[in-house]
């Protein structure tokens, strides 16, 4: 994400009341795959519901205009919620994604207790390596399916306090950073979203002006070094350098829906992908990049990345 200072529209002196300020905030929403990120998203911003399953593929981004109150008068909010895959193969993606954020939703699945074990064994540092202290607020969803839950609200808050101690903006000094909550019912949804909107209008601003290329280089060495041996392994790979390529050329989001379609004409299940799906993916992209990039370009793309798909067996 570029624009990653607060914009400031109109002139205001600074902790005046009605203050007329907007401020941009990057939230990642992660969790294993089916927790309900998308759902949680689609309940906050669209307040809809869908019972169908279509895991997503990369990232969807969505905007969330709030007003959030503090001491200098209240200020309007512009939440950047970035629904990212849920599938931990995707390492070098992830780190990539994280790059920049300013806080994070976790999501677990109430009926499922492995979805919170892996919020600590990937979730948390996975986003950790990438991104300093940011707040974080922590869902158990699909409270609505409470006859089958796995885990209690007393759990949830126990793994919270063990990976909360050692950092600070995550203490939830003025708050709750749990929820138990439903994208079915829309039970604790806004309150959620709300509370991240406070813990990030409390948190210190940006400190360093160089930390979000920082980020970016840490996520960038990341994946260089994450898993390329699997076929899973080679589209996360693919999936960073085409983003991290169309930079120059246009948004970041307008890359994730040109990927989206040549990943979907490749007949890509990005669940369980293919050797051949990838190898019908590397000339989609390259058809796709022969639109705006030299042609030399072009054929340096490809072979960077069939020298990937070489290193896999038959
Ligand atoms: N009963 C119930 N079902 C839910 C709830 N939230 C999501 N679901 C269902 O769970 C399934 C998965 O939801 P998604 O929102 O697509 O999950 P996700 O975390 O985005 O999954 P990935 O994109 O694969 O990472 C869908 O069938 C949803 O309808 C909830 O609060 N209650
Ligand atoms: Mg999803």
């Amino acid at each position: 994400m570029r624009d990653r200072q607060a914009t400031v529209p109109g002139v205001r002196p600074a902790g005046g009341k009605d203050a007329a300020v907007t401020v941009k905030k990057k939230v990642v929403l992660i969790g294993d795959s089916s927790v309900g990120k998308t759902s949680l998203v689609r309940r906050y911003v669209f307040d809809q519901f869908d019972d169908s399953y279509i895991s997503t593929v990369g990232s969807k981004v969505s905007r969330k205009e709030l007003s959030v109150e503090t001491p200098n008068g209240p200020v309007d909010l512009s939440l950047l919620l970035w629904d990212l895959i849920g599938e931990p193969g995707y390492e070098a993606f992830h780190a990539w994604s994280f790059a920049g954020s300013h806080g994070a939703i976790l999501v677990s699945d109430l009926t499922r207790k492995e979805t919170l074990r892996s919020w600590e064994r990937y979730w948390i540092p996975a986003l950790e390596k990438v991104i300093a202290d940011v707040p974080i607020v922590h869902i158990a969803n699909k409270a609505d399916l409470s006859g089958e839950a796995e885990f209690d609200a007393r759990t949830l808050s126990r793994v919270v306090a063990k990976h909360s101690t050692s950092r600070p903006s995550l203490g939830g000094v003025d708050g709750v950073t749990t929820f138990l909550t439903s994208a079915k019912t829309g039970e604790n949804v806004p309150e959620a979203f709300e509370a991240l909107g406070r813990l990030l209008m409390r948190a210190p601003p940006p400190r360093d002006p160089f930390q979000d290329l920082f980020e970016r280089v840490v996520a960038m060495g990341l994946s260089r070094s994450a898993d390329r041996s699997t076929p899973m392994g080679v589209l996360d790979a693919l999936i960073v350098d085409f983003c991290e390529r169309s930079r120059d050329e246009f948004d970041e989001q307008v890359a994730m829906m040109l990927l989206r379609r040549e990943i979907e004409r490749a007949g890509i299940d990005a669940v369980r992908p293919t050797k051949t799906g990838v190898r019908r993916l590397i000339e989609g992209l390259s058809e796709a990049e022969g639109e705006y990039l030299d042609t030399a370009v072009v054929a340096r793309h490809r072979e960077r990345r069939l020298g990937w798909l070489s290193g896999l067996p038959r």
